[in-house]
């Protein structure tokens, strides 16, 4: 399929609530939509990095630079008949995972379109519906805290993970506890922590926690693995796994026992995959994480979700978790069971609203071949 034109659209949403994690606190999301046209198709990927690097070192500017001045010119009006052959030619691009898969998207949308199937089963996807969870960011106070948890229980998430941060954490998931005894739960710390809080956080595992995501730093692999030796409750990480030799060496030291796997943080759905292969092959569960994504972003971690080892719940809630109003038609919605159903249409199985995209477009360029 020759890709006879590119679109970038950096858009702004703005969040229902606030979002607070250790580290940073998001009240608007911006980020990029990337649209490829080809053999009269146009396919839809998102680009994940945020307002500022925080998360991780990419940020709307960096990525719109990538793609600009080096994603594009590599890929436009060349003929790429797979997901594999677009990765051969950005492979002289070093890092910058989110603006690749960002364009990636876009490709296993076309391509799923042009064999008229959806994303999810161009993927290898099983599964007709995928497990809901949410993941609920820190509040002023324990109160406030315990009344948003009631509240999304009573929406039908039966999976709920907080966000933890030194001074927001025992005395938190000690009430939480208290109040749901039984309720699935986790708790994400985004690098909140250092080896030297060991004593500190062997305290977590009287809280019978589903896992704890990420404690130490963003790059380690070597102070978790450490930190699993002396823990009952199992790891799992998210910004320590950028690739999927990044997973195989994680695995190899047991600095994790179970992996979030997000397309955006690790270049795109095929390296995805390939992670979710691996942690099968190793009997290793995974789950899809979020990144506050559109219907565009969300729809892609629909599909990638619906793979066969997907079997934890995943950070995928309903639009209106986040929007008031979706980019695309129909927005996903929880249904009764704390499942949402993996779209079957052709690529992604949604519609993108042009006139809703247009009207939170803050930055436009094309490039023609
Ligand atoms: O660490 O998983 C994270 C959101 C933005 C950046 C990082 C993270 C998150 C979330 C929310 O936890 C996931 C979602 O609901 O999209
Ligand atoms: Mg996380």
């Amino acid at each position: 399929m020759k890709l006879e034109a590119i679109e970038l659209r950096q858009i702004t949403m703005e969040l229902i609530e606030p979002f607070e994690t250790s580290g940073w606190r998001e009240t608007v999301r911006p980020c990029i939509i990337v649209a490829i046209h080809s053999d009269g198709l146009t396919g839809y990927g998102e680009c994940v990095a945020g307002a500022g690097p925080w998360y991780s070192y990419e940020t709307v500017e960096t990525a719109w630079h990538v793609l600009k001045d080096f994603i594009i010119p590599a890929v436009l009006g060349k003929d790429l008949t797979s997901v594999e052959a677009l990765q051969a030619m950005l492979k002289p691009i070093r890092g910058h995972p989110m603006a690749k898969a960002g364009i990636e998207a876009a490709l296993w949308d076309v391509l799923a379109q042009a064999k008229n199937i959806s994303v999810a089963k161009l993927l290898g996807g099983t599964k007709d519906r995928i497990e809901s969870g949410i993941s609920i960011g820190i509040y002023k106070d324990i109160p406030t805290l315990l009344d948003v948890i009631e509240e999304r229980r009573a929406q039908g998430y039966r999976r709920i993970k907080l966000k933890i941060k030194p001074g927001w954490d025992l005395e938190v998931l000690r009430a939480v506890r208290q109040r749901f005894p039984d309720m699935a739960l986790m708790a994400d710390a985004n690098a909140a922590y250092t080896i030297a809080d060991l004593s500190h956080l062997r305290q977590l595992d009287e809280f019978g926690l589903m896992m704890l995501e990420q404690p130490l730093d963003y790059d380690d692999l070597i102070d978790h693995s450490r930190l699993q030796r002396e823990l009952k409750t199992p790891i799992c990480l998210d910004e320590s796994i950028k690739t999927p030799d990044d997973a195989r060496k994680a695995l190899d030291i047991r600095a994790c026992t179970i992996i979030n796997i997000k397309p955006g943080r690790v270049g795109g759905l095929l390296n995805a995959k390939k992670i979710h292969d691996l942690c099968q092959e190793r009997g290793v569960p995974v789950w899809c994480g979020g990144m506050l994504e559109t219907g565009i972003g969300r729809a892609a971690n629909v599909a990638l979700a619906s793979l066969p080892n997907f079997v934890l719940p995943n950070d995928i809630s309903a639009s209106a978790r986040y929007w008031k109003e979706d980019i695309i038609e129909p927005p996903f919605v929880l249904e009764h069971d704390g499942t949402i159903k993996v779209p079957t249409g052709p690529g992604l199985g949604v519609r993108v609203v042009r006139e809703r995209l247009e009207r939170v477009t803050q930055r436009y360029q094309i490039f023609r071949a």
